[in-house]
Formats: C-alpha cells, structure tokens, sequence
C-alpha cells in the first residue's frame, strides 16, 4: 500500500493525480493545509500500517516529525518527502527526502514535476503526452512561468481546480490523463474559464480601489483584503504599483495572509518568515500572528486607499519630455520633469526640489513611496498649466 500526503493546491493535487494513476487503488491520498500536514504525519506513524509506502510532497514537516520521519527510515519504514520550496531545502540531509528548486537546465520545478519524475524514473507510472502537458501546466502555474510563456492554459488549468471540488477534479484529470492523446480543455469547461475570467477582472479591479500603502522596515508594502484569487490579485496590484515592494493579502477569516512580489530584489519568503511562515521569493504566507496583525490590519485600518493613476489621458502621461503631473492628498501638486538625457527632477508646488533622478521611473517611484502621489487627469493638467503661464506673467 501506498499514502500520499500533499498540499490542497494544484500542485498539491496534481501530486495526487499522478500516484492514483500509478497505483491506482493501492494508494490513499490525503490533501492538507500547510498547517495540517504534521497531525497526518503524526497519525500515520501512530495508527497506519507500517508497511505502507509515504508520499509526502509539496510541504514539509515541523522538526518533532523531521525526527520522527529518520527514526521511521532507520527502523526500516519506506518514506519519501518531495518538496521544491527553498524554506526546505535542508531535508535534503536525509535519505528520504528530496528537494529540489531549479532542475539543471535552471527551469524551476513543481511537486508535480518532481513527482513525475520520480514515478517515471522508478518505472512505477509509464510517461504519456497527455501526462507530460499536463504536468508542465501545473508546473507553469505553481512557478509563474506562465505568466513569462503567455500560458493562459496554465492559468486556466488552476481556475478550474478552484471552479469544482478536489474530488470531482481528480477524477475529471484522470479520466482525461488516462483516455486522451492530448490535455485538453472541454467545450462546456471553456464556456464557464470564460467567465470565470470576467469574474476575476472585476473583482481585481475593486481590489485595486481598496489598496492602503504601509511602510514595514525597510519595505513599502500594498495591503489589501481578500479572500480569494490571491496569486492572480497579487500579480496584477504588483504590476499596477510597481513602486511597492511586494503585496501583503489579507484573510481574515481564516487568519492568515499571504504575500506576493513582482520584483527581484525582495524575497517575500524571507517577510513571510519573520512572522513564522514561508513560502517561495515570489509568493509566501504566514499565519496571522499577533505581531503581524498589528503590523497590517491595526497600523492600516484607518489609512485611506491609493488614488489610481489617470489611465485615459492623452497629455498628462508618464516619460514626457514636456512634464508628468502628480498630486498628493495634502494637495501638493508634484511636476517630473527631464533636466537632459538621464537627469529628472521635480517641481513641487512650483518650487524645485533637490533630488536627482536617473529615470522617470526613479522620480516617480520616490513620489509615490514618499507621497502616495497619483497621476492626475488632463483636466487638472490644462489647468495647472495655464495657471503657471498666468504666474510667469505676473512675475
Ligand atoms: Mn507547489
């Protein structure tokens, strides 16, 4: 007999998809929260047949079962642990464990495409093309490399998983893995991805409105509320205020938050551990400690949300020779401006300020971090404009 223990994601299930088409019936297959892994590991070594092969994949123990796990292997238990988060990286000690981040060829990997592996390379599940696409799409998720190849099937394949039950997705997936050539979507499912996909945009575009700015260390981070489409929300609050470090997610009701980043210089597993979680240096979470609810929920309730740039102007817009005009909500008005070729300075309240930029992106940036600066429609571009030509006149 076999157990498999993994995460409640898709990657996670993708794990248990790929050991029920390989043993079939000899497996039990169990799905977890990060936080609920260690009791099953706990009850299996206490209640389970010992002769049972364990599959631990896509989450790791807490360290009482770490030495557990090596007692079980050294009594003679069969356990193998597979893992590609970085907070994990030091099981690979252990004979049982295998972590591995980045293959050789420097592609990121999934526990989906380690388990593939695994299985594919013990010969205990022969390798097919329907499999291997699928598992590449799961990979692509789980990593965000989708988001680099353009791979909306990979996002597509995840919003699906969230559309229907684990238990009517596994069955759906093997089904599909075992019968067809080729993954493919079906009509009725690409019908109800479209909507969902509408459904996502909306929601996104009323998160974008409620977004607070927090200064955290030496962070600035974007705080928002919400309790579903995390990846997805926090890529698109990432990319629509790039001046923020990373994304902090709030759920409330199931305590805990989760962080996402777009950017190379933050390590959002490394946030996400001060607070006793973990994660990847692009997404992470943690339980919603004390500290931490302090930290985003108490030090922001009260803060006001960011004002979204101006999208629609056709003058006020940003790199322009001529000027790009910004407004805070103390009703400083900020003009950037390039001095020559690689030199931006700022006017405030028509006064220059003494900074330096080496870019447009730098300006804005220092504006917005300081300022919580939006960009201001052409309506109150035009007029701040002739009310500087009516100055110069006076003066
Ligand atoms: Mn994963």
């Amino acid at each position: 007999m076999y157990k498999l223990l993994s995460h409640n994601d898709l990657d996670g299930v993708g794990c248990g998809i790929l050991a029920k088409l390989a043993f079939g019936k000899d497996v039990k297959v169990r799905y977890n929260s990060v936080s609920g892994l260690d009791r099953e590991v706990e009850w299996f070594l206490e209640n389970d047949d010992q002769n049972t092969f364990l599959f631990i994949t896509d989450l790791s123990v807490n360290a009482e079962n770490e030495v557990r796990l090596e007692q079980f292997y050294q009594d003679g238990g069969k356990v193998q642990l597979l893992d590609h988060h970085k907070t994990a990286l030091h099981f690979n000690e252990y004979n049982w464990a295998k972590v591995t981040v980045e293959e050789e060829d420097g592609k990121l990997t999934s526990a989906t495409s380690l388990l593939y592996e695994y299985l594919t390379s013990h010969h205990l599940l022969e390798p097919t093309e329907a499999i291997t696409e699928f598992v590449e799409l799961v990979r692509q998720y789980d990593t965000w490399e989708w988001e680099k190849n353009n791979n909306d099937r990979a996002q597509r394949l995840n919003a699906l998983f969230f559309l229907i039950s684990i238990g009517e997705f596994e069955e759906k997936m093997i089904m599909r893995l075992q019968s067809s050539d080729h993954f493919q979507f079906d009509e009725f499912e690409k019908k109800l991805l479209d909507m969902e996909e509408d459904k996502i945009g909306r929601y996104i575009r009323r998160k974008r409105r409620e977004l607070v700015q927090l200064q955290a260390e030496e962070y600035f981070a974007g705080v928002v509320y919400a309790e579903s489409y995390h990846s997805e929300l926090g890529n698109e609050l990432g990319k629509e205020y790039p001046h923020l470090d990373y994304i902090a997610i709030l759920n409330i009701g199931g305590r805990r938050m989760g962080f996402r980043t777009i950017h190379d210089h933050v390590d959002v597993s490394q946030v996400a551990g001060k607070y006793g979680g973990g994660g990847h240096a692009k997404a992470a979470g943690c339980s919603l400690t004390p500290e931490a609810y302090q930290l985003f929920i108490v030090n922001t309730f009260h803060l006001e949300p960011l004002r979204e740039d101006a999208h629609r102007n056709r003058y006020n817009v940003k790199h322009s020779p001529f000027g790009t005009l910004y407004k805070s909500r103390m009703d400083d008005v900020f003009l950037l401006y390039p001095i020559d070729e690689d030199t931006w300075a700022i006017e405030q309240n028509y006064f220059q300020r003494e900074e330096r930029f080496e870019s447009f992106g730098e300006g804005e940036r220092f504006l917005k971090r300081n300022y919580e600066a939006w960009l201001v429609r052409d309506e109150a571009f035009v007029h701040f404009l002739m009310e500087e030509v009516k100055k110069r006149k006076k003066g």
